[in-house]
């Protein structure tokens, strides 16, 4: 594949070794090929490898600058060095036995001093992005645009009050979609970092909900024109950067969507870190998506309870995993989407070799938690109790409120001659306890 290698210490691709392995660099529950429930463990997850963390991370936090360069990003032109990043995200998803990878425009390709200089250095990489696709067979689960990071979108993108920035913004989204279509992009996403704002004193709230919906709008007809066949997905996320951003959480962004005509176009991109930043756990996030069967993909990752910040640290709780495991089995599964590790290493952690064991800890607590899941959900003693929980829905009064067939009225004469309901238990710690058992 590529000439240099810039994993030296990893020779071969990470193998699994089951879980009495003592090797660090093995797996020891994400066997790709085990099945479970018809499927193999790479068909249920679809790993991939987020660019602007795996790739691009140098240590940086809010509290200080880049701390370290990774072999590939020195170079005599930001040009030099993005191909070299390029081929080392190649390399690391082939030795890791991740098949896709996920980018912004502004990751893979250097912003040029002019919009069409950044176009053309866009598409140069793309050019060679799409060679190492096909030496590889590594694909693209997602592409999207970065309309957070340079000064023009301080107040936005699809939000701004200044037209001329919304019309560069779409012009980007544009060209970045135009990207993802050529590298066979199975979904590209939408999230609005600086869609929100910081204060109602300067803020016509109302303008930028029509103008954000027009943004979108704007996305689907030129999708549309040119025949791209991936899925949009909006990530929701309920601040940071901006302090209320209008795609808060699953349930706003899709009455958002129906609000505005656009239900129909996009699934969501659920966010481990960006569901509690919204006070709710990621399984929640999930079943608000899946249950209008609109959960589209993951970006796999954690945040730390005790920072009130999106740390985007890689996933290692099995609690977690396994719950939001119970989901996506139930849902189906996701489709085009999969599990984007939109995930990076702590600032101490600075040899790239920790890159490998961030991910296969981020793979193995999620091929456990699949494991964990299935356990659960085939238990005797699990299988039944949600559905009997609600079997007086299924028939009698239930069935007949359901249907329409009882109004006020006809309640309130029913519940006259039925008298009081009876109380039953949830059994909330008892399933807790099967719960546990299944780990
Ligand atoms: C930031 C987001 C971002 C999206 C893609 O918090 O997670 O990385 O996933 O723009
Ligand atoms: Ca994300
Ligand atoms: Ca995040």
């Amino acid at each position: 594949m590529t000439t240099q290698a810039f994993f030296p210490k990893v020779q071969s691709p990470i193998r699994f070794e089951g879980p009495k392995s003592k090797n660090p660099l093995a797996f020891k529950y994400y066997d790709a090929r085990k099945k479970v429930r018809g499927k193999t463990m790479a068909e249920h997850f679809r790993f991939a490898c987020a660019f602007w963390h795996t790739m691009k991370g140098n240590g940086a936090d809010m509290f200080g600058p880049g701390a370290w360069t990774r072999e590939w990003a020195a170079g005599a032109s930001p040009m030099e060095i993005a191909e070299k990043t390029l081929r080392a995200n190649f390399e690391f998803c082939v030795k890791m036995g991740i098949p896709f990878y996920c980018f912004h425009d502004r990751d893979i390709a250097p912003e040029g001093a002019t919009f069409a200089e950044s176009c053309k250095n866009l598409d140069a990489i793309v050019k060679l992005a799409k060679k190492l696709q096909k030496e590889t067979g590594i694909k693209l689960l997602w592409g999207t645009a970065n309309l957070f990071s340079n000064p023009r979108y301080t107040h936005g993108a699809g939000t701004n009050p200044d037209a001329h920035v919304f019309a560069y913004a779409v012009a980007q989204v544009k060209h970045a979609m135009d990207a993802t279509k050529t590298l066979g992009g199975e979904n590209y996403v939408f999230w609005g970092g600086r869609e929100g704002y910081e204060t109602l004193l300067n803020t016509n709230y109302s303008r930028e909900q029509e103008t954000f919906a027009r943004f979108l709008q704007t996305a689907v007809d030129y999708k549309k024109k040119i025949g791209f066949k991936g899925q949009f997905l909006i990530e929701p996320k309920p601040k940071e950067p901006s302090k209320h951003q209008y795609d808060f959480d699953s349930a706003t962004v899709l009455g958002f969507l129906r609000a505005h005509g656009l239900y129909e176009h996009f699934k969501i991109n659920v966010e481990a870190n960006h569901a509690t930043l919204a006070g709710h756990t990621f399984e929640h996030e999930l079943t608000v998506a899946a249950a209008e069967g609109k959960l589209g993909s993951i970006d796999a990752n954690t945040g730390d309870l005790m920072l009130g910040w999106d740390t985007d640290q890689f996933p290692t709780n099995l609690y977690s995993a396994a719950s939001a495991m119970m989901v996506v089995l139930e849902s189906g599964g996701l489709g085009t989407g999969g599990f984007n590790f939109d995930s990076k290493c702590r600032r101490g952690s600075m040899d790239s070799l920790d890159l490998f064991y961030a991910h296969i800890g981020g793979m193995d607590t999620f091929a456990r938690g699949l494991l964990v899941a299935d356990r659960m959900l085939s238990n005797k003693a699990y299988d039944k109790f949600v559905t009997n929980r609600y079997a007086s829905w299924t028939n009698g009064v239930g069935s007949a409120i359901l249907k329409g067939k009882m109004d006020a009225v006809a309640l309130e004469k029913w519940v006259l001659k039925n008298g009081e309901p009876k109380l039953t238990s949830g059994r909330q710690e008892m399933l807790e306890i099967l719960f546990n058992d299944s780990l």
